[in-house]
């Protein structure tokens, strides 16, 4: 039995080939390939080359601009296998999916059989090497698919029929909304098709799945599921540059959708199962989508010749199935039918405030957005108030400490200083009021004050006022990819780039420690908007301190490190695809402390600091004496100070390590999965690093044994990184950047 795979391609390279290696890996059954839509290049050519006879692939002549409905079409009428299977160039499958929907079709001779879909924007590999994060990644979609079961007894209670139920299935598993029903990882039997001419509708370009679908369900007698068949549904992370077609946004999309739903129950009685389906989900859709457009938009076309649109649509919906709708979508059908729009508007207003009302008493955080929005800001800005944040308010550390520091010793009674820190351990060294992070005062702040001195981007619901000024200081030169310049941002969701980008336009002001950062800002922010101030970095000031050996003598006296033995810091970055939740990553410790202790524990103690994304905490129990765990500590310059060695991976802490001129380890375990899988980087780690990368407690140890020689050998590297990277620091730093913003 064979499958015949058809792939409509539309022009993004960098998905295409992970969806055709995803075919490659299929066990267990025979394919053939129809990729319809071709490239004129080279890269296209390499890639068909490697796959042609793994995957038996022809590509189909076909401009790439051609709806995926044509492309489909014409995959139709070459495919020759027994059973059909559509998957869509940017998407990819696990390895016994095919194999899995075949043997189910073939042992139970079913027309037709759904995989399961959950919708992700990691590329294969990422998500191939992942650990026990593969299982919340999949579990997470798992909630929808039950919610999507709940809905469906309520909305069917009273029907026994289990095909007629089957069927109908297909299309609500299909996916939650009307809008999204989908004819992928579904495996068809080929003669389904063909004796009952199903083919794509072509002048349809973002809904054609759906009376496609429509078509399968009512031919399609035997139906199944079988849940162990994955398929990626991949998002599109950079929305901006390469959207997928369903993150297009385009206002006819509306009206094609109206034209594609009348279309499909223009196919079926109005008494069918189907219909009441599809008026069910219309209902759903006018009443929680097109209501709030209505509301909002000062265009008469939504307004006025759309609401007419829906007020026909709504006339015909089947009267039984409202006595399962709520009472708002019960009366918001009503009044379109009524023809009424005023009342229509009013209800809806009263509707999402009444929705926003309970978001409101459930999270303080939203009654403290809501004030910064409708109260805070229409108050006067104050001209003599700065508002400080490093770490989302973790830490009293970083740029914008050196900052407040400088402006506090040398403009006193100028300034109301406001720093966010959410567990203020200590009190500030000069005067400063202390908000913690989204309360009633940060909102208040954040509406008020004048200047903004953040580390890392400011809250989404952050609005920049006239008047105010934005100071990013950043937090590290990069040697990983950042934001537009990272290919698929593994960490974060598609919004972030286009989160990111609307971010960076409030940014009056960024700081560069070096050309080389604010080349790389222009680019991988695309910030061009603002002013780029290259001149070094206020966190580092701390490190060019004459008086530092005394500081790092009180330093370590108050953190009990003995004074007799030299310190090594291990200082680690974290890992894109090893987490709990957001911001919440896990880490665990590849080094041998008990080895490293035996080893070097006369002449040395080691200073464990993990990056405040790290959740978990570290273990030292039986190296008490020798391990020191300092990731609580609030600022990573001060402790740097006390290390007489550093060791790092991809963390940006070796830039300002530098600046002491001291030896540096790199522990690079996982450099081949962080560098080509997860970020990417900008510089040749192993070309250019001020010291060797090495991959196991026992080359550390070693390195530190002989460390005259490894600093011999890499005095060299070590003078041209600094050039590179440190020559602007000084100490004064701060000074520049307080000149430059607080005029
Ligand atoms: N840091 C720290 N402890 C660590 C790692 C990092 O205190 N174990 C601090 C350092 O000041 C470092 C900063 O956090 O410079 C940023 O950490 P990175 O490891 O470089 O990672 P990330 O937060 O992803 O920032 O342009 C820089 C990039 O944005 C990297």
């Amino acid at each position: 039995m064979k499958i015949s795979v058809i792939v409509p391609y539309e022009g993004y390279y960098q998905y295409l080939k992970d969806c055709l290696e995803s075919l490659s890996e299929q066990e267990n059954v025979e394919i053939e390939t129809l990729l319809v839509g071709s490239q004129d290049d080279q890269k296209f050519q390499q890639l068909v080359d490697t796959y042609k006879d793994k995957i038996s692939l022809n590509v189909i002549p076909c401009s790439i601009e051609e709806g995926v409905a044509k492309k489909r079409n014409l995959g139709l009428e070459n495919a020759t296998g027994d059973y059909i299977y559509f998957i869509d160039s940017d998407d990819y499958i696990m390895p016994q999916t095919l194999s899995c929907l075949l043997q189910d079709a073939m042992q139970k001779d079913l027309d037709l059989v759904v995989g399961r879909r959950w919708i992700t924007w990691f590329k294969k590999q990422v998500f191939e090497t992942m650990g026990d994060e593969k299982n919340e990644e999949l579990n997470l979609k798992d909630k929808d698919d039950d919610r999507n079961h709940k809905f469906l007894e309520k909305d069917y209670s009273d029907i026994d029929d289990s095909d007629e139920q089957r069927r109908i299935d297909l299309l609500i598993r299909a996916k939650k909304g009307i809008r999204n029903i989908s004819v992928l990882n579904i495996l068809i039997k080929r003669s389904l098709i063909e004796e009952n001419h199903l083919r794509f509708n072509e002048g349809f370009i973002y809904y054609s799945d759906l009376p496609f679908v429509e078509g399968l369900v009512m031919y399609g007698h035997k139906i199944d599921f079988n849940d162990k068949t994955l398929y990626a549904k991949r998002k599109h992370n950079d929305p901006i540059n390469t959207p997928a077609l369903s993150q297009i946004k385009d206002e006819t999309k509306f009206d094609e959708f109206i034209n594609v739903y009348k279309y499909a129950i223009s196919l079926v009685d109005k008494e069918s199962r189907i219909r009441y389906y599809l008026d069910s989900k219309m209902i759903k859709y006018y009443s929680n989508f097109f209501a709030k457009k209505i509301r909002r938009s000062k265009d008469d076309f939504w307004r006025d010749e759309r609401f007419d649109q829906m007020s026909i649509l709504m006339q015909d919906v089947r009267d039984d199935l409202l006595k399962n709708m709520s009472h708002y979508q019960r009366k918001m059908v009503k009044l379109a039918r009524n023809h009424d729009l005023q009342q229509t508007q009013k209800v809806i207003a009263k509707h999402l405030a009444k929705n926003k009302m309970k978001k409101i008493l459930k999270n303080k955080n939203e009654i403290n957005k809501y004030l910064y929005r409708h109260k805070y800001i229409n108050e006067p800005i104050e001209e003599n108030w700065i508002m400080f944040e490093t770490f989302m308010g973790k830490s009293y550390a970083d740029s914008p400490k050196y900052i407040y520091e400088y402006l506090a010793k040398n403009y006193p009674g100028k300034y109301k200083f406001i720093w966010v820190l959410n567990d203020s351990k200590e009190k500030l060294p000069y005067e400063g009021i202390i908000v913690k992070r989204f309360t009633k005062k940060y909102a208040y702040y954040l509406a008020k004050s004048k200047y903004f001195v953040f580390n890392i981007r400011q809250p989404l619901w952050f609005r920049k006022r006239e008047g105010q000024i934005f100071l990013e200081t950043w937090h590290g030169t990069p040697l990983k990819r950042l934001a537009f310049d990272q290919e698929e941002v593994t960490a974060a969701s598609p919004t972030y780039k286009s989160q990111f980008y609307r971010q960076k336009q409030e940014w009056d002001y960024l700081i560069a420690a070096n050309k080389f950062s604010s080349d790389i800002f222009k680019s991988c922010f695309m910030y061009t908007n603002g002013t780029m101030l290259e001149i070094g970095y206020p966190r580092n000031d701390l490190l060019y301190a004459p008086n530092k050996d005394q500081i790092a003598l009180d330093l370590k006296k108050k953190l009990h490190i003995p004074l007799d033995k030299k310190t090594i810091l291990y200082a680690p970055t974290w890992r894109d695809d090893e987490y709990y939740g957001k911001g919440q990553y896990k880490f665990k410790l590849k080094l041998d402390l008990e080895m490293m202790k035996e080893e070097l524990g006369d002449e040395y103690v080691i200073l464990l600091r993990t990056h405040h994304y790290i959740a978990d905490a570290l273990d030292v129990t039986g190296v008490e004496d020798f391990a020191y765990n300092l990731s609580k500590y609030d600022d990573i310059t001060e402790i740097y100070l006390i290390s007489d060695i550093c060791i790092t991976d991809y963390s940006s802490v070796f830039f300002d390590y530098a600046n002491l001129k001291r030896p540096m380890l790199f522990y690079t375990y996982d450099i081949d999965k962080y560098r080509d899988v997860l970020r990417g980087f900008y510089i040749d780690m192993e070309k250019e690093l001020p010291g060797p990368l090495v991959y196991s407690t026992k080359e550390v140890i070693d390195q530190i044994k002989h460390l005259d020689e490894m600093n011999q050998k890499y005095a060299q590297r070590y003078e041209v990184f600094y050039d590179k990277f440190c020559s602007i620091d000084d100490g004064n730093a701060s000074q520049r950047a307080v000149e430059a913003v607080f005029k």
